[in-house]
């Protein structure tokens, strides 16, 4: 196999981690409490290739620094799953596809990020994502002519147009892909790179797409193997809920890069206020706000000062293919440019 041909991650974060015996004297996680946060990382175990990961992304991160001076978005993207057993045979997972995640990463790389895609192990990839979770099989791409595989006529051309960007982006080492599954190895991922990031200051942008479990199964109540449906007739699961991390990111983890938070709901008659309420709660730059019933098709960005607007596609502009992310993504990078250029000015005045 060549080595462009290797898949990017060599991290297999769906095998779960079964070594990590339980320890009983592990208190359960206490809740609404100050520190939640701290608490969390002090009781719960980092994944074990963490250090591994770091060093891959701070690679990325010099690199960038020393010799493109590009801005790095930090993309993240699909569900967190929530294991209910230690030798994890059932979790609790959620809906995200990672499309908004593959998708924008895609218009990022088009308008020079470099970009880091933190994405929920098997969902959606930038580039891969136009063939891998299609109805077709990979198979169907393709054809027999003289006793050779050849791309099928009716796909080459668009193909070709996405392999040139995959290779661009691949070639200009601006494609960094790591894994996460559960929303453990999530959390501790996510604090990890952000902290790397620091590196770049008002130029690293957070575009936090994933779809996050509020709710966990603490460690203490974990069952280390598979739960037997004979002992217990019925399953009841007593959750605990996640600690808002958004705040530990914005106040600790990154203090001077751009914050893009997306919030989604099914009722539309909340959605606007749930968005504002987490701008006003967390302090951040913006809440991209959707309805999971028509995500596809429009959004509304909330800024602060009560700015918010809606981006939503015609049936035309549906029906033509054009996706939400390449309006979405060119109008949050002018507001990191903008921010940018206002750290700037911050730190010649003072
Ligand atoms: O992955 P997908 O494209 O199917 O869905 C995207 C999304 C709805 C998960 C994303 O746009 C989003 O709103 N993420 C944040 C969800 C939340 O925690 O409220």
């Amino acid at each position: 196999m060549s080595p462009q041909a290797r898949r990017n991650s060599v991290f297999h974060t769906s095998i779960p981690d079964a070594g990590c015996a339980i320890d009983r004297n592990i208190p359960d996680f206490p809740i609404a409490q100050l520190s939640d946060e701290e608490k969390y990382f002090r009781t719960y175990k980092a994944p074990p290739y963490l250090d591994e990961i770091e060093e891959e992304v701070r690679k990325f991160i010099d690199y960038h620094a020393t010799h493109t001076g590009k801005r790095v978005a930090l993309i993240t993207s699909g569900g967190t799953t929530v294991p209910l057993e230690n030798n994890t045979v059932r979790f609790i997972d959620n809906f995200s596809a990672g499309t908004r995640g593959a998708t924008s990463a895609e218009y990022f790389l088009e308008n020079g990020y470099a970009v880091i895609f933190l994405y929920r192990e098997f969902s959606l990839l930038p580039y891969s994502r136009h063939y891998s979770h299609t109805t077709n099989c990979f198979l169907d791409y393709m054809t027999e002519s003289n006793n050779k595989v050849e791309i099928n006529p009716d796909f080459a051309h668009e193909m070709l147009i996405i392999l040139r960007k995959y290779k661009k982006a691949k070639d200009s080492n601006s494609l960094l892909v790591i894994p996460f599954t559960t929303v453990n190895q999530y959390l501790y991922t996510l604090r990890s790179i952000a902290i790397l990031l620091q590196k770049v200051g008002s130029k690293a942008l957070f575009f936090l797409a994933a779809a996050v479990s509020d709710f966990f199964l603490p460690q203490s109540r974990m069952p280390q193997h598979k739960i037997q449906s004979q002992s217990t007739g019925k399953l009841i699961i007593d959750l605990e809920q996640v600690p808002k991390f958004l705040r530990r990111l914005v106040d600790n983890w990154a203090p001077s890069g751009m914050i893009v938070s997306f919030k989604l709901e099914t009722d539309s008659s909340i959605l606007i206020d749930k968005a504002k309420t987490a701008l006003d709660r967390y302090q951040h730059q913006l809440v991209i706000g959707n309805l999971l019933q028509s995500r596809k098709k429009e959004v509304v960005i909330v800024a602060p000062n009560d700015q918010s607007h809606s981006i939503k596609l015609s049936d035309r502009e549906v029906k033509e293919n054009l996706e939400i992310e390449s309006l979405i993504v060119p109008e949050v990078a002018e507001h990191h440019e903008k921010w940018i250029s206002d750290h700037i000015k911050n730190e010649q005045e003072s």
